[in-house]
């Protein structure tokens, strides 16, 4: 609790910023009444059911508009990019870092697509099945940008799976969860509009103004920065019920405290202690930890700098891409195949040079 306090605190100004921008844009487009001065912002206008990330309402957040085509949903549509083809350029990535191609039981076992002849669970998840390189994942891929990062970030669990396998059994993890978060979202960060066009996705040649990069540093924050309170406040609620401190008659009106002194969001209708809407991140009922992606989140700048670093690059970070580089793909996969043998503290310094998140 302390060590996200502390990490926080130090983020928190960028976070309001970007918060204070955000409601300034909210303001021209539904009025200063639905949206008041120095007041939370209504919590459904941010176009995700939990504010988390802002992305949806880029269009909207936009500094320059009409300078930039950050459109990639368009050109997977175009090219008619399907699931498999959107999860092997995933693995082309991983692979120009130097890691192993996915073995075949990863393409026979893995589910992409959702079935059209049953009922599934569809949230996307990477599985370790039996700790000798059997490994999978399930996700019902759609054709879209969104998908196309969710995959990268699911491999990144995946890799860091067949990173690990010799390592015995009891030392196959993430130095911390955090990590095990931040593989594929470090990977994600090298996404840049220079790997895209290599790849096809984005036009080539596209001319990179000054204002075409603030808005691309707009659409990071509004998935970056903008995540920060959410990823922190989802595990103090869920403390403050393990400890009691939450009683039951209030696990409704801690959660949206928690929302509106974190997030600076409130419910755009009144709730009561007969709505559980933590019930609704799939997180809280299905038991899964979620102070790992407020780590991840802060850990992947780190781990892009360091591998930008080792990759040699000297330009701007928001500018560095690591496909296809060696060194950077060494480094990271030395780290990788440690898993948890090693404290956490050593495995970041020896790839940041610092102990400290
Ligand atoms: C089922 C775990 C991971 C291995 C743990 C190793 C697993 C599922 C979960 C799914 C996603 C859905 C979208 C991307 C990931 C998720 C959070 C937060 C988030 C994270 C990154 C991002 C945007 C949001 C959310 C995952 N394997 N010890 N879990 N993301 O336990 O065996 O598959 O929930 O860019 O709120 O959407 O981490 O992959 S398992
Ligand atoms: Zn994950």
């Amino acid at each position: 609790e302390a060590e996200t306090d502390r990490l926080w605190s130090q983020v928190k100004p960028l976070y309001d910023g970007l918060h204070c921008y955000a409601r300034g844009k909210l303001q021209s487009e539904y009025g200063k009444e639905l949206v008041p001065d120095g007041k939370p912002v209504p919590a459904h206008l941010f176009g995700n059911m939990w504010a988390q990330q802002w992305n949806n309402i880029y269009d909207l957040l936009e500094p320059y508009s009409g300078v930039s085509n950050l459109d990639v949903t368009a050109e997977l549509k175009k090219q008619g990019y399907d699931a498999k083809r959107m999860t092997e350029s995933a693995e082309l990535f991983y692979v120009s870092l130097g890691f192993p191609e996915l073995p075949d039981s990863f393409w026979e076992r893995s589910m992409l697509t959702r079935p059209r002849d049953r009922e599934v669970d569809c949230y996307a998840s990477a599985w370790n099945i039996d700790g000798k390189g059997d490994v999978r994942i399930k996700q019902c891929i759609q054709t879209t940008e969104e998908d196309l990062y969710t995959v990268y970030h699911e491999l990144g669990h995946i890799y860091y799976n067949l990173s690990y396998v010799d390592q015995p059994y009891l030392f196959q993890g993430g130095a911390h969860d955090g990590f095990h978060e931040a593989i594929g979202d470090t990977i994600n960060l090298s996404m840049t509009e220079g790997y895209l066009a290599s790849v096809g996705l984005l036009p080539k040649g596209m001319k990179s103004s000054r204002e075409a990069l603030i808005n691309r540093q707009m659409k990071v924050a509004s998935e970056k920065i903008a995540f920060l309170p959410f990823g922190k406040l989802v595990d103090q609620w869920r403390w403050g019920v393990f400890s009691g401190a939450i009683p039951p008659e209030k696990y409704n009106e801690a959660w949206w405290e928690l929302r509106r002194k974190y997030q600076g969001v409130e419910a755009q209708i009144a709730r009561s202690e007969a709505d559980f809407d933590p019930g609704a991140k799939y997180h809280v009922p299905g038991n899964t930890p979620y102070t790992r992606y407020f780590l991840s989140f802060v850990l992947q700048f780190q781990f892009h700098r360091a591998l930008c670093e080792a990759a040699g690059f000297t330009g701007p970070l928001h500018e560095c891409s690591i496909y296809g580089n060696e060194e950077a793909g060494r480094r990271f996969r030395e780290m990788l195949a440690q898993g948890v043998s090693q404290p956490w503290q050593d495995a970041l310094e020896k790839l940041t040079g610092t102990r400290q998140m």
